[in-house]
This record gives structure tokens, C-alpha cells and sequence, in this order.
């Protein structure tokens, strides 16, 4: 019988804080050994990769996707479902998703918003995965049931400031926040403020001006910069930990790097659509540039780009995500097109549903930009999200004994540049907002819990279905109250 299951040699090995020429072994889905190259010389093992020089990380690990979601940002439904979401993530280099599990408003319980969702995952994963709540109806059943949550493995839970079939009232958010303290929750913030936006729409609609580059307008940097801090006061009155998600605009950032200073524990997530989308990308002709109405919208241009990439290397930012969040293009049904009808044959952009897809381009694009030391690039597009979430070191590191065995393995530096196509891609969506885009990487395998589940030159997609698995999280290793006191209304 071999000695190993699989041994991964000649890697530059890039973890969150090292960088080192190693070789690994892997038995039972595990990292079992990390020596200097060569050090597993006469070692035995059912099969070896030799990564030629190339970069081994952890494996990625995106911890903001949609899949199989109903309507909940305008009209329009998930064209991925954990299938395809899940084949898509691991083409890109991603082993862990945790996707969300929408409870609705006229729904009170958020376990049962939980077993809905186990049910659309369960055997359907080709990677790992978990899942945050979202919660959009508050009540006391709901709170109630923040307890159950976190024997079930769930950490965290989102709630939004906006879009109104998920809005809470700032009492409304004080209840979460206060509950999520006591239950050690991480809550995730969309911060934009919902009453600008809608006011915004009505002046554009006076003007009747629908076209998909209003989605921009109707979204200004106002909207996002006050809602991010009021969550920032909010969470700072009780004292829990945030994480304020898709962060599009530098003057949120520095309201965010602000609380940081201050020692609060506010953290940070951004997305690929703010690093390389502007407003242009919605100014196409026709309706093309629905392709990239999500929310918050990208902004401006170099400028702010600049500012997200400089909040990403000093840290403000914890996570760069995706938000995949995909709908079809050409779809009237469920689609970007289903804003289209009698009343607007032209479309409304308020009716477009808002997100983009991403899943499979986060890594790669990011990589690419040739921005990121490597390191921080390991941190943010999975070490810190395995931490944040509690699922570290299980994920997101590389640690003998402990580690699952999830590797991303990139070509050696010069791979050949290519022009990004949708054809490339593996989630079921009909475009993605980065065609034509020149990419200098792209993951060569990706292995989950030593399976090569990704082999790009020999088969391409290897894993199966069904072998994902559902992840039950701990705590947060990265975050928690700044006092260990209980929180009590008589301090103020
Ligand atoms: N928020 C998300 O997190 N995803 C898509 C749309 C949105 O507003
Ligand atoms: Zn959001
Ligand atoms: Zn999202």
C-alpha cells in the first residue's frame, strides 16, 4: 500500500504569512506532510503532481454566493443552482462557497429558511460549502432561533439596509445585533440606504430616464457612504462585530478603516465587479450594460479602482468575494430581460435584477491584476474568510494534521495569456462582464480534501457531484466584542 494518497511536489508553496519551496502529502483528505522540496524523495503514493514550479495555495474559499435563490432584488431568479454554482467554483480555484439561505419576509423562522436550503444543496455539490441566514424578518422567532442556529454550524447571518423585501428598521437591526452579541454572530451588513436610492428613482422616473446606466444614478456614493455608518454606530452601541459586505466606494472604505483605528471590530468585504467595473460598463448600447447592474454599482472609474486595490493590500478590507449572484442575460422570464414588458419595451432599470456572476473569475482576475503580494492575495481569497467564518484551519491553511487537503495549483509564472470567453466557464449563465479580458492565470488543478476535483489540461472538470460537503462552522477565530462584559443598558 502507497504511503500517501497523492504528493504534490516542486510547488512554490504561498500560505497567508509564508512562502516556501515544499513539497505535501496528503492521506485521508488531510495534509499529512509539508517538508522542503525533495524531503518526500522514496515516499510512495497513489498519484503525484508535480506542480513544475508553479504556485500551490490553500484552496479558495468565497464566502459570498447566491445560489438557487428565488426573486429578491427586483424581478428575476438564480440561473446557478448548487450544481452548476459549485462545478463553477471549483473551475476557478474554489473549494468552500458558503451561500445564503434567504428566509423571506412573510416566513418567521429562519431554521425553517435553513432546512429549505439544505435541501436544494444536499448531494447536488461539487465543493464544499456552508451557509449564512439571511434574515429579513426580524421577529421574535426569529431572534429566537439564533441559538439553534449555532448548534446547526451556522456563525453568521446577513441583513440588508436596503431593497424592500429584505429591509430592517434600525430597531430592527439593534435586535439582530444584539442577539448575534450574545450567540458570538457575525452579521453581515449590505449597507446602502434605501430611502436615498428609492428618492433618487422617483427623480430619475420624473425625468423618465430608465435606461440600465441610471442604475449608477439611482445608487450614489451618498446612499452606501451613510448607511455604512450608521451600521458602523449601530454595531459600535452594542458592541459586536460586522462585516460590511461589497464595499464599492473608498470614502465607505475610509469610514470602515476609521473604526478599525479606533479598535472596533468592523470588518471589510470587497468584490472583483469594484476592481475592474465603472459606470461605463453600464453605458453600453441597448441593453448590454444590464450585464452589470448589481448593487452597490461600480463606480467611476481608475480613481476609485485605486482606492478599493490600496484598501485590499493594507488590510481594511478582510475578504474579496465575489457577490456571484447570477442571472441570464437574454431571459424575460427569470432573467436581465424581465424588466422588459409593455409598460417599459425598453426596460426600466429599477426592474433589473441586481447582481453579476463571478464565481469562477475571482481568482483568476484577481491573480492576474499582478496587484496583490502573494501572500495577501492567499489572505483575502481564503485564509481570512475561513477565519472570519469559523472554519479555520480546517480551511483556508495548510497545516499538517489539520488541514482538509484543498489546493489551488497555478501554472508556472508565463503561462501563455489568453482572452477570457464565457464558453470557458462552468456556471450557467449566458455572459460574464469580463469577456475579452486578458488573463495571465488560471487554476491548473484544484483539489478538494485530496481528490483533484480540477485538472485543466486532462479532463478539465474531474470531480463529482454529491461530493461536496456541508461544513458546520464554529465561531469566528477573527472577530468578537471588544468587552468580554455583558452588555447592559444602564452604561449609557
Ligand atoms: N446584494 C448582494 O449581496 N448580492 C446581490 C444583490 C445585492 O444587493
Ligand atoms: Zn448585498
Ligand atoms: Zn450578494
Amino acid at each position: 500500500m502507497a504511503d500517501f494518497d497523492l504528493v504534490v511536489l516542486n510547488g512554490l508553496v504561498v500560505h497567508h504569512d509564508k512562502t516556501e519551496q515544499s513539497d505535501i502529502a496528503v492521506k485521508d483528505g488531510k495534509i499529512a506532510k509539508l517538508v522542503p522540496r525533495g524531503g518526500l524523495n522514496g515516499a510512495s503514493a497513489t498519484k503525484t503532481i508535480d506542480a513544475q514550479g508553479g504556485m500551490v495555495m490553500p484552496g479558495g474559499v468565497d464566502a459570498h454566493v447566491h445560489l438557487a435563490e428565488p426573486a429578491l432584488f427586483g424581478k428575476g431568479k438564480s440561473a446557478d443552482d448548487y450544481e452548476t454554482g459549485t462545478r463553477s467554483a471549483i473551475a476557478g480555484g474554489t473549494t468552500t462557497v458558503i451561500t445564503f439561505a434567504p428566509q423571506r419576509k412573510s416566513e418567521p423562522s429562519l431554521l425553517a429558511a435553513l432546512e429549505a436550503t439544505h435541501e436544494r444543496a444536499r448531494d447536488n455539490c461539487y465543493s464544499d460549502y456552508s451557509f449564512h441566514l439571511i434574515c429579513s424578518n426580524a421577529g421574535p422567532k426569529a431572534i429566537s432561533e439564533f441559538e439553534a442556529l449555532r448548534e446547526a454550524g451556522i456563525s453568521s447571518l446577513k441583513i440588508y439596509m436596503t431593497y424592500e423585501a429584505l429591509q430592517l428598521k434600525d430597531s430592527e437591526i439593534l435586535d439582530v445585533l444584539f442577539e448575534a452579541r450574545k450567540q458570538k454572530i457575525v452579521t453581515m451588513i449590505h449597507a446602502e440606504n434605501g430611502a436615498i436610492i428609492d428618492w433618487t428613482i422617483k427623480k430619475l422616473e420624473e425625468k423618465k430616464l430608465f435606461a440600465p446606466k441610471y442604475h449608477v444614478t439611482s445608487h450614489p456614493p451618498v446612499a452606501e457612504i451613510e448607511a455604512t455608518y450608521r451600521a458602523i454606530s449601530l454595531s459600535g452601541f452594542i458592541d459586536v462585530p460586522i462585516l460590511i459586505v461589497h464595499v464599492s466606494s473608498p470614502a465607505a472604505a475610509s469610514h470602515i478603516s476609521d473604526a478599525q483605528k479606533k479598535g472596533l471590530p468592523v470588518y471589510a468585504e470587497t468584490c472583483p465587479q469594484y476592481l475592474f467595473l465603472t459606470r461605463k460598463d453600464l453605458d453600453k448600447p441597448g441593453f448590454e450594460g444590464a450585464k452589470c447592474v448589481c448593487s452597490p454599482p461600480p463606480r467611476e472609474g481608475e480613481q476609485d479602482h485605486e482606492g478599493i486595490w490600496q484598501g485590499l493590500e493594507n488590510g481594511t478590507f478582510t475578504v474579496l468575494s465575489s457577490d456571484h449572484c447570477p442571472f441570464l442575460y437574454d431571459n424575460t422570464e427569470i432573467g436581465k430581460k424581465a424588466c422588459i414588458d409593455d409598460e417599459y419595451p425598453n426596460g426600466h432599470f429599477k426592474y433589473i435584477p441586481n447582481g453579476c456572476p463571478g464565481l469562477e473569475t475571482r481568482m483568476a482576475l484577481a491573480l492576474s491584476a499582478n496587484r496583490l503580494p502573494l501572500q495577501k492575495f492567499v489572505e483575502v481569497t481564503s485564509t481570512n474568510a475561513a477565519k472570519l467564518y469559523g472554519l479555520y484551519p480546517q480551511k483556508g491553511a495548510l497545516i499538517p494534521g489539520v488541514s482538509d487537503a484543498d489546493l489551488t495549483i497555478w501554472y508556472p509564472e508565463g503561462m501563455k495569456e489568453f482572452e477570457l470567453t464565457n464558453s470557458m466557464l462552468h456556471h450557467n449563465v449566458d455572459y460574464t462582464p469580463y469577456e475579452g479580458r486578458t488573463m495571465k492565470q488560471w487554476p491548473r488543478y484544484t483539489v478538494l480534501r485530496g481528490q483533484v476535483v480540477w485538472d485543466k489540461d486532462n479532463g478539465g472538470l474531474v470531480g463529482k457531484k454529491g461530493y461536496g460537503q456541508f461544513l458546520k462552522r464554529d465561531v469566528s477565530s477573527l472577530a468578537g466584542p471588544v468587552s468580554e462584559e455583558e452588555w447592559s443598558v444602564e452604561k449609557f
